[in-house]
């Protein structure tokens, strides 16, 4: 049996069919195939992918097609091993993972409101919890002025850290999930930016935070109030009564500061599992089917009000069947996305569409930012990647930063080399997304990291980088008029130290990218008919000479 050393399955990871090409995978324990062909209509070559500690994974790219029968040969130091009898109607398959048709034209940009614009000061807040740095006073309102800012970048979807009622100015904590925060604007000023945005064909995705609540949720206040007694007390993983000691609710109803009480607080035991060691975060008890009935509720509240998605805060830290659930119970073209930090393969198709792509970013950062690997080790993490999700890899959620890690820029401290970074982004496969003020060239604040990209937005005009504005706003339309950007396949052509070349293409289109991330110039061997899309750098057309930290986007070759 061959199955030891090799494996395939008719499982969405290992065939697939999208609209230009037919993906099929072979698993190999490392090592074990010389050489692998798929045998079906015709012979094909299958090409090494990628490989991880244990195995290497073999791939065929064939054109779209409906139905696919096929086994494999395989060549060992043995022999010749045929393995596997495979049928696929990939008709049915698609049926089992359908992302919505609008997500991939789309080009993100997040916006966390407090910092974004302050549309109104009549709502700012005045008495919150300050951890860190408290509040700025953006709101809704200030998002709908500044649409034209964001209609003249180009991007065609927001999304925002939450906007319910809550006590920080992060909104993490939530008090009512079924009202739009005041100090935002309200429930009124929501209803206003949803009909600004359908006018505009902008779409907009919501943070769901239904790890846990806020502790001054009236659920878990019930629990405090009542113990035992509160209907509520299976909505929390509730380890003892009383949850919260006598000093613990003495402190919190002193008369001393917010930031004061809080940090005592921190301190101080409590009798319930919360997110990390935060007291102000309990965490509800998905192991309640009335918890789940909860979510479920929520989400759809919001999507029939106008949203078109979620994106689900600590989506990790929920069992991954509570995520099967809503993605049944809801319509098919809301986009899910997860928040996991870790690969994401458990938690695609069933549950959601994507996820951060987080693995994605720590490549990222290894290969732009600390200069750990090379061009070689970088493929191969991408095409591994790519091996792990399948057809989903194309709506995974795709970032440079975001309010959780520091900007890239301020980590990068070189324009070309975020240029060469963003050129990248724009040009791969996932649904690329900006995080605002990125396209002007927003700096960290000096605030510990996990706040440090939460700067206000800089709307003085005199004081944005028109160099970065530009290139962001030409490679957001770049990636929004070209179907192989957004869907076509990723041909590597040529990774090597430090320069990447690569083609995306789908039908008749064929887009090429080259990004030389080197203090060298160098050479690049291309046809003489192209079209340079977009040029970032030094480039050369005479001589095929690339700059120092530049890149290229062209089409036609
Ligand atoms: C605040 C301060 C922190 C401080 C903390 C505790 O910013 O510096 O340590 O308080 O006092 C929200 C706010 C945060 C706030 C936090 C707690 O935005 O500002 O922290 O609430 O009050 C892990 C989780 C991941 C989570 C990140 C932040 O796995 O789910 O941490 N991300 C989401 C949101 C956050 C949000 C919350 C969750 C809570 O996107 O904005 O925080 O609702 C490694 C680990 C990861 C870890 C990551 C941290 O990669 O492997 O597991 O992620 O570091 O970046
Ligand atoms: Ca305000």
């Amino acid at each position: 049996f061959s199955g030891e050393k090799f494996y395939h399955s008719t499982s969405l990871i290992y065939v697939y069919s999208s609209e230009g090409a037919t993906h099929i995978r072979l698993r190999a324990i490392k090592g074990a195939a010389k050489k692998v062909f798929l045998i079906s209509d015709q012979k094909y070559e299958m090409e090494k992918k990628a490989q991880d500690d244990l195995f290497e994974y073999f791939e065929a790219v064939l054109p779209g097609k409906d139905e696919l029968e096929y086994y494999f040969e395989i060549h060992t130091a043995d022999g010749i091993t045929d393995y596997g009898d495979f049928k696929v109607d990939f008709n049915e398959q698609r049926g089992r993972f359908k992302p919505p048709v609008w997500v991939f034209d789309r080009v993100f940009y997040q916006i966390m409101p407090d910092r974004f614009a302050n549309g109104n000061p009549e709502n700012d807040p005045n008495d919150c919890i300050e951890l860190g740095i408290g509040h700025y006073g953006g709101d809704l309102e200030g998002i709908i002025k500044k649409l034209n800012h964001i209609e003249e970048l180009g991007v065609n979807a927001l999304y925002l850290t939450p906007i319910f009622e809550s006590m920080t100015y992060h909104c993490y904590d939530i008090i009512d999930y079924f009202h739009v925060a005041e100090k935002f604007g309200g429930d009124k000023v929501f209803k206003r930016l949803i009909n600004e945005l359908k006018k505009r064909d902008i779409k907009l995705i919501l943070d769901g935070v239904f790890h846990h609540t806020s502790f001054f949720h009236p659920y878990f206040q019930d629990i405090l109030e009542k113990g035992k007694e509160s209907k509520y007390r299976n909505f929390y993983r509730t380890l003892k009564f009383p949850v919260v000691s006598k000093d613990f609710l003495k402190t919190l109803h002193s008369s001393e500061p917010w930031l004061k009480k809080y940090r005592k607080l921190k301190e101080s035991k409590w009798n319930y599992e919360s997110f990390f060691l935060v007291w102000l975060m309990p965490r509800l008890n998905h192991e309640n089917p009335e918890v789940r009935m909860f979510i479920r509720t929520v989400m759809r509240y919001w999507l029939e009000r106008g949203a078109d998605g979620w994106r689900l805060d600590v989506a990790h830290g929920v069992p991954p069947d509570v995520w099967r659930e809503v993605k049944k119970d809801i319509p098919e073209d809301a986009y899910l996305i997860g928040e996991v930090m870790d690969d994401a393969r458990l938690w695609l198709f069933d549950k959601f569409h994507g996820t951060m792509n987080y693995p994605l970013y720590e490549a990222l950062l290894r290969f732009f930012i600390y200069d750990e690997i090379t061009a070689e080790k970088f493929l191969n993490w991408l095409e591994l990647l790519s091996v792990y999700y399948g057809p989903a890899e194309y709506t995974m959620y795709n970032f440079l930063d975001n309010h959780d890690v520091e900007r890239f820029l301020g980590l990068v401290r070189d324009k070309r080399k975020y240029l060469c970074a963003l050129t990248f982004l724009m040009t791969y496969k996932g649904i690329p997304a900006i995080y605002y003020g990125d396209e002007v060239g927003l700096e960290n604040m000096n605030v510990p990291s996990m706040e440090a990209s939460r700067t206000p937005m800089e709307w003085n005009a005199n004081r944005w980088d028109k160099e970065i504005l530009k290139a962001t706003k030409d490679l957001i339309n770049l990636r929004k008029t070209s179907k192989a950007l957004q869907k076509g396949i990723f041909k590597p052509v040529k990774f090597k130290d430090k320069l990447l070349v690569y083609k995306r293409t789908l039908d008749n289109e064929s887009i090429l990218v080259a990004i030389n991330y080197s203090e060298k110039k160098c050479h690049l061997s291309l046809p003489s008919s192209f079209e340079l899309l977009f040029q970032n750098g030094y480039f050369n057309e005479a001589n095929m000479r690339l700059g120092s930290f530049s890149s290229i986007v062209a089409k036609g070759l």
